[in-house]
């Protein structure tokens, strides 16, 4: 049996009753300032700086098996990140809490992924200062979204480090606030493609390791785990992983990660809230260890899936 069927076998369940669902919201429900609408009728002005400007940020929790995951630490960081940018939600921390809980509730999606995105607002045609911009907020349920299928986590994925392009330094775009300026890693795919492999990861241009395309990069090494320190997202399902380790006994540094090490390791996972801990088993066209999705990565993402019903990471969800 397949390391991953614990949690799959019941997720696909859930998902063939969502397909047979005849709620409106099903598909998706979104928030845009008025009322909720299906995700796919919701609409963005073509003012708004977020889209203009990419003058945004946003964060993204999930829910899983009808439980909201780690929704605190997700609104703690779309804080931090408001306040670097000098964005102001028009509606409080409190009420974008409250509706999101609502939107899964009224769309009876068990497993979902959750985006909050606050953007500079509009800006009319001859006013130029961003300070000068009400601020937008915008509200999303989806059905969750994998980064990397079922198939590819039991076997692993593939991944290059990539040549062509660096991680934008964090001097210029701070990678700590969640952003969509993805130009990095729009072009790191579509090399990592071109070089016949699923993922890229990014490198800070010193020799050094970042992150990949929306995950954090985690190595495994002597049943020690090595994480990037700067030029990250500091991801909060690392967080986890990094809290879960430890107490399986893996001890974790999070520094600065030469790019070789990637190559020495043996094993590699992406994490990040879209898809879990992603296990790599080939880099670079070569095998990561021995090929397999080895041990400290299963134990981590069995541990991971676990943690979505521990009422220590997640709060269950009324559905009406
Ligand atoms: N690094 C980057 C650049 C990310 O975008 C994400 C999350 C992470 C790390 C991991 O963070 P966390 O563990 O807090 O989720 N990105 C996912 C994937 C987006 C996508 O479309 O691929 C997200 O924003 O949901």
């Amino acid at each position: 049996m397949p390391y991953t069927d614990h949690i799959f076998t019941d997720y696909r369940r859930r998902c063939a009753e969502l397909e047979a669902s005849t709620n409106p919201f099903a598909e998706g429900i979104a928030w845009v300032g008025d009322d909720y609408v299906p995700v796919s009728d919701a609409k963005i002005p073509l003012l708004d700086q977020g889209f203009l400007k990419s003058d945004l940020t946003y964060d993204v929790p999930a829910v899983w098996n009808g439980r909201f995951f780690r929704l605190d630490e997700h609104l703690d960081r779309l804080e931090a990140s408001m306040r670097k940018l000098r964005l102001t939600s028009p509606i409080p921390r409190q009420e974008i809490r409250y509706r999101l809980v609502e939107m899964v509730s009224l769309s009876g999606i068990r497993d979902a992924y959750v985006m909050v995105i606050v953007t500079r607002g509009l800006r009319y045609l001859r006013q130029y200062a961003p300070e000068d911009c009400p601020n937008h907020c915008y509200l999303m349920v989806t059905p969750y979204l994998w980064v990397m299928g079922e198939d590819i986590q039991k076997a692993g994925g593939s991944a290059v480090i990539a040549r062509s392009v660096r991680r934008v330094p964090p001097g210029a775009v701070d990678p700590r606030v969640k952003n969509l300026q993805w130009g990095d890693f729009t072009y790191a795919i579509l090399e990592a493609r071109d070089r016949g492999a699923m993922y890229p990861i990014l490198t800070d241009g010193d020799g050094n390791l970042t992150e990949g395309s929306g995950f954090n990069v985690v190595l495994a090494k002597d049943g020690q785990l090595f994480t990037p320190r700067r030029g990250v997202l500091e991801g909060v399902t690392r967080k986890t992983v990094l809290t879960l380790a430890e107490r399986l006994g893996y001890a974790w540094v999070i520094d600065e990660i030469p790019v070789q090490m990637a190559y020495d390791c043996d094993e590699i996972m992406f994490v990040t809230t879209a898809g879990g801990v992603m296990p790599i088993t080939t880099l670079d066209g070569a095998p990561v260890g021995d090929g397999n999705v080895g041990p400290v990565t299963k134990a981590l993402w069995k541990a991971y899936w676990d943690a979505h019903s521990d009422p220590e990471f997640s709060f269950p969800i009324n559905y009406r």
